[in-house]
């Protein structure tokens, strides 16, 4: 008989019950977002139309007024899964403020809050190069029926419930883990289908490539320019190669798959970095250790940091285990740094 891939929803309803006590409502949440990354798939994929379709802030010839893709993505994944009220609280990178929802349904109380970053990379959408969107779940804290608070969102990343995101790229692909290993799963755009193409995905254990833009060198800390030095020495199997798309989706999903080492480190100009914890290094961290990998802030565990702020920073380290381990022992010489 042939062998066919499983689709995305079949895969969540064989595993609903691998979660104890599970009642289907994170599989019911993350079949929402596969829902929403297939709008905002196609949304992404007429990008390129801006000509014939207008570009952002424009009016089209229908008479709509085209949206920055940002702020669309973000429209498409908070409506979503309200409408579907399977949530109780949003926070977004594009909301100054988390959304607390109130489900109508009494019987029926959501316990799951989700952070996420609806279009990751968006500066790279003009030049049609791959962007992607992050998530991640957490069960809230406070008690079931009361307004969500900041506290349900401050939570350290090992307390996430699933983390994921998709990348919209040559094809869109959703990868997602839930503390059971990383599964990626390819849409095919015929048929709008997402279909298991790379189960237990798994970091190589080293690799050759390392992603960070080195264009801020002289704001590096001393550790991160040693480091960089040293993927580029001529020895054993260095140099290494360089490769920086400035999505950390794309960057990450290629790591992943062929090996290497993702930074973006703080700098003179940026004392806490770059990315957000909640919604960019946290989700990748726990995909990246469900997958063999690690994912530190150059001294410590990402998924341990305490958050205090909703977009709160940190500088990330990440990527195939022996290559982080690597670049925090050299963080480790300079206390400075
Ligand atoms: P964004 O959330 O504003 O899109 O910024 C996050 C992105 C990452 O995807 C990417 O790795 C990084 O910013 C690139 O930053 P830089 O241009 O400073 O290298
Ligand atoms: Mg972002």
């Amino acid at each position: 008989m042939e062998q066919r891939n499983k689709t995305l929803g079949e895969f969540l309803i064989e595993h609903q019950t691998a979660f104890k006590y599970s009642t289907g409502e994170l599989s019911k949440l993350i079949n929402a977002l596969r829902l929403a990354a297939k709008v905002v798939n196609h949304e992404v994929n007429k990008a390129g139309l801006v000509d014939i379709l207008g570009a952002a802030g424009e009016t089209n010839i229908q008479g709509e007024d085209q949206q920055k893709l940002d702020v669309l993505a973000n429209e498409k994944f908070i409506q979503t899964l309200k409408n579907r009220e399977i949530v109780c609280g949003i926070g977004s990178e594009e909301e100054d403020d988390f959304i607390s929802i109130n489900s109508q349904d009494e019987q029926h109380q959501n316990k799951y809050v989700v952070l996420i970053d609806p279009l990751d990379g968006s500066s790279n959408i003009d030049v049609n190069v791959p962007v992607g969107t992050i998530f991640s779940i957490y069960r809230r804290v406070t008690p079931i029926g009361t307004p969500v608070t900041l506290e349900d969102f401050l939570q350290p990343g090992i307390n996430q419930v699933a983390a994921g995101y998709i990348v919209y790229g040559t094809s869109t692909m959703l990868v997602y883990t839930t503390g059971h290993g990383v599964n990626g799963f390819t849409l095919n755009p015929a048929i709008g289908t997402f279909y298991l193409s790379h189960p237990k995905m798994q970091f190589p254990e080293t690799g050759n490539i390392y992603s960070i833009n080195e264009g801020n060198y002289v704001h590096f800390p001393q550790g991160v320019k040693d480091y960089i030095k040293y993927c580029q020495e001529e020895e054993d199997d260095r140099p290494y190669t360089s490769r920086y798309i400035g999505s950390l989706v794309s960057d990450f999903h290629r790591n992943m798959i062929k090996g290497g080492i993702y930074i973006y480190p703080r700098s003179s100009k940026a004392r806490k970095g770059k990315l957000r914890l909640l919604y960019e290094c946290n989700p990748m961290a726990f995909l990246a250790e469900q997958a063999n990998g690690l994912a530190s802030d150059g001294y410590r565990r990402i998924m341990e940091i305490q958050p205090t702020e909703l977009h709160e920073r940190a500088p990330f380290f990440c990527g195939s285990r022996k290559m982080v381990e690597k670049a925090e022992s050299f963080m480790a010489q300079y206390t400075d740094s």
